[in-house]
């Protein structure tokens, strides 16, 4: 029997390697839009690669940008895809700052390149949207559910505002299968580099190794729930398994401030942090060896930002039976080992 056939936008990234591997193992078909001159090599897509060729499935890649509508057109007649999982985007929140008109092109209207070819086409297919917790922003409520208002304060959060009101519009307007995951965030020992958790694991490990002096940040009292994407994932899948589309926060419940996540990735790679002095001139000291570890640095605060991101996942668990398996300490040691193993002593 030919399974079902998936496209997934953004293979390359995080999220898009979890998936592709959860959906072969499942039996799809899997088809990757990947743009020219992206992470296309990266280790784990070789790895999916090689999962795809064991098990006897379609895993193939096609050049593309949701930012180009003909191409995408054509790519969608091709395949007639089961099921479609939009996670391109810039989804640095960060560098939405710093580049808003080409972001809004990816990560709002790009969201609309890709229903039009689904409704212009006639198909049937499924689709799936990587919204974001950033919509909540500057919060009226925690934790925050699918009722919470919404203040988006980044450039990213307008855009992703924008993507998920018209995917919220093809579902009620055309009556298309189309829903939006509103993700809280998600990490990995996959994690692309700049993300913080992923900033945090590897320069400790570099630290560690003699390879790094300090490292540096922003807001580091800042609030996120952070889970697994593995386990994000799973629940991309099963929102698209339901009767009909619909909107789902996708988060774990807990939250912790980047202070916390810094001191228990900290105690993972052997330094036991101690915090001394305010604001910028704030820094954090290993106690054993004396040595300024962590120092503050304006570059990295953002001229608006989310502050307190709590989700409340309790209709994902009623109704898909979702809940998160890794917990937060979990998360921390297991991206803070892969980093360590990922860095080679010095000497
Ligand atoms: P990621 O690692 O940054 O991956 C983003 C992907 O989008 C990459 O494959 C990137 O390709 C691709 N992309 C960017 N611009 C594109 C374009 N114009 N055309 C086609 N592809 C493009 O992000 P992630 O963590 O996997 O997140 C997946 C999705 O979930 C994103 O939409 C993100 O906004 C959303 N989200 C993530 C989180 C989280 O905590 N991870 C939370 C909420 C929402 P290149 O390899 O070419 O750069
Ligand atoms: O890891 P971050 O860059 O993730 P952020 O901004 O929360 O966005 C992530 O989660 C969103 C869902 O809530 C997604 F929609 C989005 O695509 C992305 O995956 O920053 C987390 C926190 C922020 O408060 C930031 O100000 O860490 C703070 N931070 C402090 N110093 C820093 C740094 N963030 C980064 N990237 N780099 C720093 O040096």
């Amino acid at each position: 029997m030919v399974g079902k056939t998936a496209l997934i936008t953004g293979v390359t990234g995080q999220d898009g390697s979890y998936l592709a591997d959860l959906l072969l193992e499942k039996g799809y078909q899997v088809h990757g839009l990947v743009r020219s001159g992206s992470r296309a090599s990266s280790a784990w897509l070789e790895e999916t690669k090689a999962t795809s060729a064991k098990l006897g499935r379609v895993f193939q890649l096609h050049t593309g940008d949701i930012g180009d509508w003909q191409g995408l057109d054509r790519l969608f007649r091709e395949l007639r895809p089961d099921e479609v999982y939009n996670l391109a985007a810039q989804s640095q929140v960060g560098e939405t700052f710093k580049s808003p008109i080409a972001s809004v092109e990816v990560d709002g209207t790009g969201v609309l390149r890709l229903l039009e070819c689904i409704r212009l086409n006639k198909l049937e297919t499924r689709f799936y949207q990587a919204s974001s917790a950033e919509l909540f922003g500057k919060v009226r409520e925690s934790p925050q559910n699918e009722t919470t208002p919404f203040h988006p304060c980044s450039p990213y959060a307008v855009a992703k505002l924008y993507a998920f009101w018209i995917v919220k519009h093809y579902r009620e307007g055309y009556g298309m299968h189309a829903g939006n995951g509103i993700l809280f965030n998600h990490e990995s020992p996959r994690r692309g580099e700049n993300f913080v958790t992923r900033k945090i694991t590897l320069s400790l490990a570099r630290i560690r190794t003699g390879l790094q002096e300090t490292l540096r940040l922003g807001n580091i009292d800042a609030r996120r729930d952070w889970g697994h994407a593995a386990d994000f994932v799973e629940m991309m899948w099963l929102m698209l398994q339901q009767p009909t589309g619909d909107d789902y926060v996708t988060a774990t419940g807990e939250s912790h401030t980047v202070r916390e996540f810094i001191e228990a990735a900290s105690a993972f790679a052997g330094f036991e942090i101690v915090w001394e002095g305010k604001g910028l001139e704030e820094v954090g000291r290993d106690r054993k060896s004396g040595k300024v570890v962590i120092e503050i640095d304006p570059q990295f605060y953002r001229p608006s930002e989310a502050a307190f991101l709590l989700g409340d996942p309790a209709k994902a668990k009623a109704r898909l039976g979702w809940e998160p398996k890794v917990k937060f300490v979990d998360l921390v040691r297991m991206m803070m080992e892969a980093d360590l193993a990922r860095i080679s002593p010095k000497t």
